[in-house]
């Protein structure tokens, strides 16, 4: 699905398709919105076994973001919302994109921008401001899914 966000009283297209998945009944309630989860098909459940025991974590919550091409990206943001998440488990398929990351340190405040390719996952914590760039460059489509720990 695409989702709308009223942006200054307007509402937007989110340029990226959505999909989520999670522990039934579960909700993850972002830009107001809500997200509830129904439960795992075996490909995606088989998924969060792989990257649970990759990195040494717990996730109840996925979201799946579909770029089609370069122009859809995601904006920078934090997920700070009340009940998620720390660490977010960010596994990419398909065409390699950009994603950069302001690490908040007080000693030393910096911004990282990693090229994440295919097959490739990226432990993060969700609370520090990020995003996925967009590209001029004709790239395929790409597939991520970002596991998440919601507090029931
Ligand atoms: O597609 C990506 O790699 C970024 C996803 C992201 O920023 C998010 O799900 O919060």
């Amino acid at each position: 699905m695409r989702e709308s966000f009223v942006i200054y009283g307007r509402s937007v297209l989110a340029p990226r398709s959505l999909a989520w998945f999670g522990e039934p009944g579960l909700n993850y309630r972002y830009t107001q919105l809500d997200h509830i989860g129904a439960g795992w098909p075996a490909p995606i459940a088989k998924l969060r076994q792989q990257v649970e025991s990759a990195s040494g974590q717990r996730f109840n919550f996925v979201l799946i973001n579909r770029y089609a091409h370069g122009q859809e990206h995601m904006g920078w943001h934090r997920d700070d919302e009340k009940g998620c998440c720390g660490d977010i488990a960010s596994l990419s398929i398909g065409a390699t994109r950009r994603f950069s990351i302001d690490i908040d340190e007080a000693d030393a405040p910096r911004r990282e921008s990693v090229d994440l390719n295919n097959g490739s996952l990226l432990i993060f914590d969700g609370r520090q401001r990020h995003c996925l760039r967009p590209t001029k460059k004709p790239v395929a489509q790409r597939i991520n899914l970002t596991f998440r720990l919601i507090e029931t």
